[in-house]
């Protein structure tokens, strides 16, 4: 049997919107999870005096999560539609947890937004949102969640509707190209199918539209790019990184290279979802058997490619950022730590080249002294330590990143140019 295509699919939004009740209601509608594991959970939930989290535990599953009622990790799982199977991201909304969000959403070809009705767009909806669209998502859908909590009312819907459609216009999205659908996760309200509650909605249901979304075009043809996400030494086998396909194909025999480090090895088997497969392409979540390194050449954070054409090591490079949120301003100097494919480095912006209009693109001012909230800005930055980044125009997975401090999202860009660490 061929395989429906795939999808990486994330679900963002502010904490407690519904995200993770979501997911667990649109497991269970394709049968992805059965109704007796359901009621398991809801008994146990209930105990714990949470029964209202009986589907968000199928992706809560760490004792934390549950305790809290919150999402801390991201957690994939897969579910299959008649046309397309996903492997969704539950990412977590509280703002603590904005760095795994950000690891959730690079990996993502499209993405769900939940928005509460009853609350309307908050801190991480409009977080998540800036995000979602700095690293490369370009495909999404509304779901205006807990309509149960706001009396299925039309004219709720259609401010939250519009509320968010201002923010989406802000960053750059066009929504009137985007489907937003009034949903109960808790009731099950135009998940898979029409809901009676809300007659006055004629559009596609939570599953319709994603059938609706499009495959992206694989970047097989870039060259092979596999940021780590961990490394695993498996007695008997050898070191095991495991990590997603951002371009590019990896075969089983192939010589490749890991950088920073250069340590070099022999692809000896490739595995996905427990099975050994021949070859990887982008959007392959996978396993790699690697002869010849050892423990502690590679890490999280590193980057496998061909050994002939070695991923890029920053000495510094040039980006173009949009700043977010800071309490003050920001100069030459200043030290944040870069989130990038899997890694986090701390980079130190060494001048600060030119301000732009957010929304032209235009250049406002050559060498500002600072540059504050809402800007927009061309700056050169040199990571503290040696990192793989590579310019947005070549290989675009590689060339977005997001600026965190202070437990905040300072500002998100790409990569313009690269100048290499010889
Ligand atoms: N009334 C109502 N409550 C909902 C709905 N969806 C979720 N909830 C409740 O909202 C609470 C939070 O739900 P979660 O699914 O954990 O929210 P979340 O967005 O995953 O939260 P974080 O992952 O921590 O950001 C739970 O009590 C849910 O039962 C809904 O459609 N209607
Ligand atoms: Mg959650």
């Amino acid at each position: 049997m061929a395989e429906k295509p795939h999808l990486n699919l994330a679900v963002i939004g502010h904490i407690d919107h519904g995200k993770s009740t979501l997911v667990g209601r649109l497991m269970y509608e394709t049968g992805a999870i059965a109704e007796h594991v359901i009621e398991k959970y809801r008994e146990e939930a209930k105990e714990k005096g949470k029964e209202s989290f009986a589907f968000a535990w199928v992706m809560d599953t760490l004792k934390e999560e549950r305790e809290r009622g919150i999402t801390i990790d991201i957690a994939h799982k897969r579910f299959d539609t008649n046309k397309y199977y996903f492997t969704i991201v539950d990412c977590p909304g509280h703002r603590d947890f904005v760095k795994n969000m950000i690891t959730g959403a690079s990996q993502a070809d499209a993405a769900i937004l939940v928005v509460a009705a009853p609350d309307g767009v908050m801190a991480q909806t409009k977080e998540h949102v800036f995000l979602s669209r700095t690293l490369g998502i370009n495909q999404l859908v509304i779901a205006v969640n807990k309509m149960d909590a706001a009396n299925y009312s039309e004219e709720r819907y259609n401010e939250v509707k519009e509320e968010v459609s201002q923010l989406l216009g802000m960053v750059g999205f066009k929504a009137s190209e985007i489907p937003f659908i009034p949903t109960s996760a808790f009731e099950g309200d135009n998940i898979k199918e029409a809901s009676s509650n809300t007659p006055w909605y004629k559009g596609p249901s939570i599953l319709d539209s994603l059938n609706a979304l499009t495959v992206p075009d694989k970047p097989d043809t870039l060259p092979l790019r596999i940021p780590v996400q961990d490394a695993y030494t498996i007695s008997g086998i050898g070191t095991v990184p495991v990590g997603r396909v951002e371009t590019g194909v990896m075969k089983k025999g192939e010589k490749i290279i890991f950088m920073p480090s250069g340590a070099v090895g022999e692809v000896k088997s490739i595995e996905m979802h427990h099975e050994e497969i021949p070859e990887a392409v982008p959007g392959d979540n996978i396993g790699w058997n690697v002869r010849g390194i050892g423990k502690g050449d590679v890490r999280r954070g590193d980057v496998c490619g061909p050994a002939s054409k070695p991923p890029t090591v920053a000495e510094e490079f040039t980006g173009q950022v949009v700043v977010l949120q800071h309490p003050s301003a920001i100069t030459v100097g200043y030290t944040p730590v870069f989130h990038c494919h899997t890694t986090q480095t701390a980079c130190t912006f060494m001048s600060l080249d030119k301000k732009l209009d957010p929304k032209s693109g235009q250049v406002k001012e050559e060498n500002p002294t600072y540059i504050k909230a809402g800007d927009a800005a061309i700056i050169t930055v040199k990571p503290t330590r040696p990192m793989v980044i590579e310019p947005v125009k070549e290989i675009p997975q590689l060339g977005r990143f997001a600026v965190r401090d202070m437990g905040m999202t300072i500002a998100a860009g790409m990569c313009m140019s690269v100048k290499e660490k010889k």
